[in-house]
């Protein structure tokens, strides 16, 4: 098993890591192999410039009809054009870090990306990249027959001889291409360490987070059975249950404005020496990262007589629903990075969820890591299925709990 992961540095999944260190010593740029990793024909290696409207309508339409689904296939990811330009082409972003793959009539059939960025693990800063859309197209992904068939005969209890696939079917195997060719293209700037996050367990998690549900639009989330009514209970006192205040409370609350980033900038920096797993931003990153964009990030400062106290924000990114007649997708928000100083995580997360709501978001999700763990129950989260599992490439270290994970990827 993991015959790709296994050829990797990375530590073995049964493996007790106590130090904190590199895998593998970096090496000169000028011993980086200079030619791509060859793809099975007929495809072949094209970059995209996500500042082309065409070609990033492409990367949409490959993610939006073969991305992330849950474990049922009801619901899939739904990254906007406008939520790909702003994770794609943050400060340091290089077109050659967003590596699609062609088929011989030119279709965009596969991508991964990497952005560049600087990560603190415990007591050492390493500049990394983030590893993110990993995506091959549902036609070109391995059919796994071969399970299906030793399961199969495993049950008749009969000796196994001529397990044979048919070609076609077989696994084309072309994400291990994909993460060679991109971890390529990194070293050659330098870089030999990556983070990246994933629903699968692979050697070897550095962490292992939950994602907890906020329902904002109760009726919508049962409609499209992303939840369903509690027993014992009605629809219109589920929708009560849910309900939030028409504004949120905390004074001096306002959208997060160019004059608060320096502030806002600060504050999160200072916070973030709490965990053990951190982005370092530079103040351009933070820029770039939580100045609000309509559909994509929406954030928000308390500030009292020009400084800048405490700091919400949250993403936004709809999964489309994917076998219903009406309800075509549901719009979630994702907790992105907050700060509660002055006043408490309840109060301060209770006016996140009210201005998610009134910006017609139907879900708001976060995971257990930094200081989640002490609202989510008082404010009515739900535990979410399957886990977030965190990951760093060419790198090992002791385990990190959910609260010490300071980290949140798109
Ligand atoms: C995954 N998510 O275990 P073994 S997250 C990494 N991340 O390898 P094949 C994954 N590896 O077990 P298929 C992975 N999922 O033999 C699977 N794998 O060692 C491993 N889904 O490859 C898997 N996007 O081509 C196995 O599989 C090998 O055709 C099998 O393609 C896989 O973006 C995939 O979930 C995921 O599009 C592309 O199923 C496909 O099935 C798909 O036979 C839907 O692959 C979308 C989806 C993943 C979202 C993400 C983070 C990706 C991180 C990649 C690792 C980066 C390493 C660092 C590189 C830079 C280093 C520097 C410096
Ligand atoms: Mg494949």
């Amino acid at each position: 098993n993991y015959q790709f992961w296994q050829t990797q540095p990375v530590p073995k999944l049964d493996e007790k890591v106590t130090e904190n260190t590199f895998i593998e010593p970096s090496v000169d740029v000028t011993r980086i192999r200079a030619n791509p990793f060859t793809l099975p024909a007929p495809y072949v290696w094209s970059d995209l410039d996500i500042n082309n409207e065409a070609e990033l309508t492409e990367l949409y339409t490959l993610l939006s009809e073969n991305y992330v689904e849950d474990d049922d296939n009801m619901f899939r990811f739904d990254y906007s054009c406008e939520f790909l330009r702003w994770a794609l082409l943050p400060p340091g972003w290089l077109k050659k870090w967003h590596c699609g793959v062609r088929s011989g009539k030119g279709k965009l059939v596969a991508f991964i990306s990497a952005i560049p960025t600087i990560i603190r693990v415990y007591d050492q800063t390493v500049k990394m990249v983030e590893i993110n859309f990993l995506c091959v197209h549902k036609q070109l992904r391995s059919k796994r027959v071969a399970p299906v068939l030793i399961r199969e005969i495993t049950r008749r209890m009969v000796e196994i001889n001529f397990l044979c696939v048919h070609k076609q079917l077989r696994s084309k195997r072309v994400a291990p291409v994909l993460i060679r060719e991109i971890t390529r293209r990194v070293n050659q700037e330098g870089i030999f360490q990556a983070a990246f996050t994933a629903g699968v367990v692979l050697p070897k998690p550095i962490g292992t987070c939950r994602y907890y549900h906020r329902s904002l639009n109760p009726k919508k989330l049962i409609e499209t059975k992303f939840s369903h009514l509690p027993k014992n209970m009605t629809m219109q006192r589920t929708i009560k249950l849910y309900k939030l205040p028409d504004a949120p409370k905390t004074p001096g609350l306002t959208i997060l404005e160019p004059k608060h980033l320096e502030g806002a900038y600060q504050l999160l920096t200072e916070y973030l020496k709490n965990f053990d797993v951190v982005p370092i931003f530079e103040r351009a990153d933070f820029d770039h990262f939580l100045l609000p964009r309509d559909n994509v990030i929406y954030s928000y400062v308390v500030e009292k007589e020009g400084i800048v106290t405490d700091l919400i924000s949250f993403y936004c990114l709809p999964s489309s629903v994917m076998h219903h007649p009406t309800h075509k997708k549901i719009r979630a928000a994702y907790s992105f990075y907050n700060v509660a100083k002055t006043v408490s995580w309840i109060d301060l997360m209770n006016d996140a969820l009210t201005l998610a709501k009134n910006e017609n978001f139907d879900v708001f999700n976060a995971l257990d890591l930094m200081e989640n763990k002490t609202f989510l129950d008082e404010l009515k989260f739900g535990i979410g299925d399957g886990n977030l599992q965190y990951y760093l490439y060419n790198w090992k270290c002791p385990d990190i709990k959910p609260e010490k994970v300071g980290l949140v990827l798109q």
